[in-house]
């Protein structure tokens, strides 16, 4: 037995979804952020004309992709942007039913933990319905047997520690509205991948960063700090739980397994991580090695100090300001299914990555108009 479920979607012939696959058009929401921004960079490699959905502000945000952007009436690119939000479905429709992706990117999120617990509602709205708007708007082109779609899921969706490494078969535990909403964008993309036969991915994706890392998440408000600290411009770094233990790799590596995922004879999940882990401190340990100063540390909890031994001086306090109102203490990833079956592996290690966002973010003290962000 056949069940219509929505018998008034659009149904316009596209031609076989091999045919229709050759165009590779691209279309990333988020493509304003840091993975978007990247993403972007390695699709039009690729050869992909790319659309990119940002947000109308009053400000000019989308520095990330200045490098790439030109003015369409200037000189043709195959880089275009449209105007959206992942809250407006009649908006996200209209652009999906006129680009008509091969291949579309679910990168936009309100994507900061911490902010998730003061704006809650908007964080469900934007990360978890958004995620059915696009798919919805996927369906209602009649392009749900041809475009294929990935959602930038998370490993925040592990959330309690209840076994390590994290895998693809490791439950559920998220402790973030942030976490709540993501998990329903997950369960979303699986049930239309199910229901619909849409070629839907999720990418368990673990913490990943670089020199364009929003300056408000830890690694980058450190590297920032680092650099500032070392040029005199400011002398102390104020942070909230060290003893976090994160699997940091680079984003450049997780663009690529994305783009691989979509690449696969079946739509599938997979987790991409580096398979090791390291406590706060160490970043900030790291970090400051990079500009040849070592850290003693001192004191307990919310007293904790870090006293930088070549000046004697304090150059990192706990401030209990930055503490979540329930913390994910540990997140360690095991890659092997995307290894074996993706055949990625991240190439950046954990040295590489903190001394590149120090260096990056000396540079640009030192020179203002670099802009990595
Ligand atoms: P960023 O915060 O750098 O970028 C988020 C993007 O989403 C920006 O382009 C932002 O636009 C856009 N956005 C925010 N709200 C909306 C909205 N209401 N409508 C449309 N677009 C919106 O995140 P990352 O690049 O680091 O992450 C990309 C995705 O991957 C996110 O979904 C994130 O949750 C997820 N993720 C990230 C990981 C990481 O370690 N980086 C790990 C696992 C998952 P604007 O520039 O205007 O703010
Ligand atoms: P996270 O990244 O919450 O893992 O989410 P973030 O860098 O914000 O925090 C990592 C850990 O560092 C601790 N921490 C601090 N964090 C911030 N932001 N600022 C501080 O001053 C500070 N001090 C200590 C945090 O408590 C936490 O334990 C990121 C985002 O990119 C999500 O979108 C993504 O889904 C996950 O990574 C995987």
């Amino acid at each position: 037995m056949q069940v219509v479920v929505n018998p008034v979607l659009a149904k316009m012939d596209f031609g076989s979804p091999e045919e229709y696959r050759k165009r590779k058009v691209a279309l990333i929401s988020g493509i304003s952020g840091q993975d978007g921004s990247y993403l972007c960079e390695f699709l039009l490699e690729k050869g992909y004309t790319v659309h990119g959905i940002i947000r109308r502000s009053s400000s000019f945000n989308i520095g990330r992709l200045e490098h790439l952007y030109r003015d369409q009436h200037d000189s043709p690119t195959r880089m275009i942007l449209h105007y959206g939000d992942l809250t407006d479905g009649t908006n996200l429709a209209h652009i999906i039913a006129n680009v008509q992706p091969t291949e579309m990117y679910n990168l936009g999120a309100q994507s900061h933990v911490k902010v998730s617990f003061e704006m809650s509602e908007y964080t469900g709205d934007v990360d978890g319905l958004g995620t059915l708007r696009i798919l919805d708007a996927i369906r209602t082109a009649g392009l749900e047997n041809h475009v294929r779609f990935y959602q930038a899921s998370t490993s925040e969706l592990y959330g309690k520690v209840l076994e390590t490494p994290q895998s693809e078969t490791t439950p559920f535990y998220p402790r973030s509205p942030y976490g709540v909403a993501k998990l329903y964008a997950f369960w979303i993309t699986v049930n239309y991948r199910e229901a619909y036969g849409m070629y839907a991915c999720n990418g368990i994706l673990f913490n990943h960063e670089s020199p364009r890392r929003g300056r408000t998440f830890v690694t980058r408000k450190i590297s920032r700090a680092v650099a500032e600290i070392a040029t005199g411009a400011t002398e102390c770094l104020y942070l909230g739980n060290l003893d976090a233990k994160r699997d940091w790799g680079h984003a450049r590596d997780y663009i690529e397994g994305m783009w691989l995922m979509l690449q696969q004879e079946q739509a599938d999940d997979f987790v991409l991580a580096t398979g090791e882990t390291h406590p706060v401190r160490e970043f900030v340990e790291r970090a400051f090695q990079v500009v040849g100063m070592t850290i003693r540390w001192e004191g307990k909890d919310d007293k904790e100090v870090g006293i930088c031994i070549e000046t004697g001086k304090t150059i990192v306090r706990v401030d209990e300001r930055y503490y979540r109102p329930t913390e994910v203490d540990l997140l360690h990833g095991n890659p092997t299914k995307a290894q074996n079956l993706l055949g990625w592996k991240r190439k950046i290690d954990f040295p590489a990555l903190v001394e590149e966002m120090v260096k990056a973010d000396l540079q640009m003290i030192s020179n203002p108009g670099v802009n990595h962000n």
